[in-house]
């Protein structure tokens, strides 16, 4: 599976041949989800919970145009400090960020790609994209979603930012045949905050029951991806009105600035943490980490099925 344009890291590559445990880990939410040191920290921090459980942490970006999947501490601190001037890399963008030998941060979609390629089958990040508010007239749904319909491989996060429409993304979802699967919860998790007025399209309560399911979908063949949707801890979550005000100040900035396309979701999260006084950045990474250790736990009970 290696090439030219794509790296295993050798203990990544190893982890895999092994059937060990490893987990997958996005790039954007470094380069275009956090400020700069901050994002370095949460990387490093992320990767170091998920050794801590046991499980084998690889952080997917291409770097002068190869992607790697499994970064050094030099490599991540690169990216970090090469921020949005990373190109921001979905599925459509990757043959061009390894043509032109740029710098690509990796989103949802592209990490499960890579995740996918390399024999990885969890990956845990803060949120999936969705589709957004108003996308009946400016049709801007994540590819994220088409993704989850056609790779096999296992996402764990917040759940879904009320920067989106929760309702619609849950709906397109259950159309391309992907289950979202809420841990230890009967709505689905809000990513700041742990409830939201949606039902849990499925609720489980254990990590065997998760490893189940993937076994499941792989013996019958679906090759589609699953969501688990892991609420943020009660301690982290945020107040309901205050992320709600913040959010509603985004997205009229975002509509009065023109912002569209792929400079959407980087904008609302970079606007949203600026009105909360950096809460919401608190809020963020806590939330990572506890995705980090439940994505973990998943990986080490699905290779004792394999
Ligand atoms: N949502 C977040 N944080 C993020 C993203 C989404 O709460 O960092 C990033 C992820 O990389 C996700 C991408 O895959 O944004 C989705 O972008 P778009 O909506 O342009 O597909
Ligand atoms: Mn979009």
């Amino acid at each position: 599976m290696n090439s030219e344009n794509f790296v295993l890291k050798r203990e990544v590559a190893e982890a895999v041949r092994e059937n060990r445990a490893v987990v997958a880990l996005e790039s954007t939410i470094i380069s275009h989800g956090m400020p700069y040191p901050q994002n370095v920290e949460t990387a490093l921090r992320v990767e170091e919970a998920i050794r801590e459980c046991g499980a084998v942490p690889a952080t997917i970006a291409a770097i002068g145009g190869v992607i790697r999947v499994g970064l050094s501490p030099e490599e991540i601190e690169y990216i970090g400090k090469r921020g949005p001037e990373a190109v921001k890399c979905s599925r459509r963008d990757l043959p061009f960020v390894v043509g032109k030998k740029l710098d690509g941060a990796m989103t949802v979609a592209s990490t499960m790609i890579c995740a996918k390629r390399a024999g990885i089958k969890v990956f845990a990040t803060g949120g999936i994209g969705g589709v957004h508010r108003g996308a009946e007239t400016t049709m801007d749904i994540s590819a994220d979603l088409d993704e989850l319909a056609r790779t096999d491989v296992t996402v764990v996060c917040a759940g879904v930012k009320s920067i989106l429409d929760i309702g619609l993304t849950l709906e397109y979802l259950e159309t391309k045949g992907v289950a979202v699967l809420c841990y230890g919860t009967d709505t689905m998790p809000a990513f700041y905050t742990a409830k939201s007025p949606y039902a849990a399209p499925f609720r489980v309560d254990t990590v065997e029951e998760i490893a189940s399911f993937m076994k499941a979908r792989d013996e019958l063949e679906l090759g589609c991806g699953t969501v688990v949707a892991n609420p943020v801890p009660e301690e982290y979550s945020m107040p309901e009105d205050v992320i709600n005000a913040a959010i509603g100040q985004a997205l009229r900035e975002a509509s009065e600035a023109g912002i569209k396309g792929k400079a959407t979701t980087p904008f609302l999260l970079a606007r949203i943490k600026d009105i909360t006084g950096g809460d919401s950045l608190e809020s963020n990474i806590q939330l990572v980490l506890n995705n980090a250790r439940l994505a973990s736990r998943i990986a080490l009970e699905y290779v004792k099925k394999r």
